[in-house]
């Protein structure tokens, strides 16, 4: 891996971070009732970004009040009202992109390119894109005045927190829904900053809470009665903990879950191109993403083309500090998550898959790992069934496109898939053929507010952007 000195980092003094954070409850902000509180790291340096509480069910079962209150004159207003709001919410965003992204960044260990090019304009994207819908939903056919669920209750993971708190919380607003969102113990920070957006656009107090905390927290959130809609992202384990404690409520819900991406490369397919893609599709933030392609399907024929310009691409990717504009490949989230990884990775080795990274010097102080691919997989291997949520590829290849569509499918998941080829037709037949929520063709990690996105299988249920997002906030 290719090393050079990394110049003039985004200097982190663009973003002014407290030494402690309280609970966003009714407007204001506030300890939690017990008065405890974590500890926010920076994955990339383990240096201590903040204190913040860590909300207890009481707390919980305020912003839920809060939110009950709230939500009569809310829902209550004029569309173009509401769009108002989230227009100026978007346009805050956007103006204060840059302490955001450089936030997101020290919270998440993510590169600041990401942040910069990719999470943030992709947030600002999701407020505008509900806020136009804010006041044509009388007229998109749902009927006169269709009605808002109540209150939802919102638990996010850490990959991408501000952006999964945006695929949340826009479409909620803008149908007129208030919210109680809890992020990830170690991603506070960005839904804190959020909170005050909230505060400068002049939003009413009590639409948008935000609890902070961990597992309990969350739990607490969603068994609470005041909720009347549970939206979860996060790991499948917990996922289906929700579904359990959902079950026999009337709550709506609606779930996120695990991926193992196939991306599949025929052998007309463009090669730089699949590179690129195939990179993208798995090292971007570091593979922490559920609909990372983390499968590689390649046809057999390509195998030793592919696997070498792949293997030259990595060898140029730069591992580093997150904030240096350079660096590809950024830290993992926590210490929790690079043990899963390397577990994984080992079970892989042990399994007798042939491990393979470039050259690579890890920093010493945080959470790292290299780029690694894994050849000659089998499926049996757990690398190729189970998600490892990290940077690493597991290759496995195929003959026929029926034998790319069955090994594709072998998967408790169904979230994400990539296609590489260069026939139209394929890409359709392919296409169709693939239980997986999205399919990308010829690129990959393509993200869009107009777009639904969700997944098959234990991916979870539900869609979340586009017009069908709106619809899990509605009584249609
Ligand atoms: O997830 P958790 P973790 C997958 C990925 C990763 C694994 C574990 O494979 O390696 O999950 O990650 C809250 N009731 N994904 O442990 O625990 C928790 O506080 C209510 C895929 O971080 O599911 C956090 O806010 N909430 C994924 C959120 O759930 C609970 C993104 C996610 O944490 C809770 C993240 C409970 N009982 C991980 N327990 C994706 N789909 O993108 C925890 N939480």
């Amino acid at each position: 891996m290719a090393f050079e000195y990394a110049p003039a980092p985004e200097s982190r003094a663009v973003v002014d971070i407290a030494p402690s954070y309280g609970l966003f409850i009714d407007g204001e902000f506030r300890d939690a009732s017990d008065g405890k509180v974590f500890k926010t790291l920076s994955p990339s340096s383990e240096e201590v970004l903040s204190e913040v509480a860590q909300g207890s069910a009481e707390d919980v079962d305020a912003a839920v009040k809060a939110a009950r209150k709230a939500f009569e004159k809310w829902s209550a207003l004029p569309g173009a009202e509401r769009a108002k709001y989230l227009f100026r919410i978007a346009r805050i965003i956007q103006e204060r992109s840059r302490e955001l992204a450089v936030l997101e960044t020290l919270d998440n260990g993510k590169p600041i390119r990401e942040t910069r090019d990719a999470d943030l304009p992709l947030v600002a994207a999701h407020f505008f894109y509900y806020a136009g819908w804010a006041d044509k939903l009388d007229h998109a056919g749902y009927g006169p005045n269709p009605k808002a669920l109540g209150v939802a209750g919102q638990v996010i993971p850490w990959n991408f927190p501000l952006l999964m708190l945006a695929w949340k919380i826009a479409p909620a607003l803008a149908t007129g829904n208030t919210v109680v969102l809890k992020p990830a113990e170690t991603t506070p920070l960005s839904a804190l900053f959020f909170a005050d957006i909230c505060r400068q656009a002049g939003l009413p107090k009590g639409v948008v809470n935000i609890v902070t905390g961990d597992g309990s927290t969350g739990a607490a959130l969603v068994e609470h009665p005041g909720v009347d809609k549970v939206a979860f992202t996060g790991s499948t384990a917990v996922g289906k903990a929700i579904a359990r404690s959902v079950a026999g409520t009337d709550k709506k819900l609606t779930l996120e879950l695990g991926g193992k991406g196939a991306n599949i490369v025929f052998d007309d397919a463009p090669i730089d191109q699949a590179v690129e893609g195939i990179v993208n599709g798995i090292f971007f933030n570091q593979g922490q993403v559920c609909c990372a392609g983390s499968r590689l399907l390649v046809q057999e024929s390509i195998q030793d083309e592919l696997l070498d310009a792949l293997k030259r691409r990595l060898s140029t990717l730069r591992l580093g500090d997150p904030l240096d504009k350079n660096t590809d490949i950024g830290a993992i989230n926590s210490a929790e998550q690079l043990a899963r990884i390397k577990a994984l990775a080992d079970s892989g080795e042990a399994e007798g898959a042939e491990r393979w990274a470039p050259a690579c010097e890890l920093p010493s102080a945080g959470y790292w790992f290299a780029p690694t691919l894994f050849l000659n997989v089998t499926q049996a291997h757990r690398i190729a069934r189970e998600e490892i949520f990290g940077p690493v590829l597991s290759v496995l290849t195929f003959r026929t496109p029926a034998e790319a569509v069955a090994k594709a499918n072998n998967s408790q998941y169904g979230l994400s898939a990539g296609i590489w080829t260069e026939k139209g037709s394929r890409i359709l037949s392919v296409a169709n053929s693939l239980r997986a929520g999205v399919v990308w063709a010829n690129t990959f990690n393509k993200f869009d507010p107009t777009s639904p996105f969700g997944g098959y299988k234990e991916s979870g249920f539900g869609r979340e952007g586009g017009r069908h997002g709106l619809e899990a906030y509605l009584d249609v």
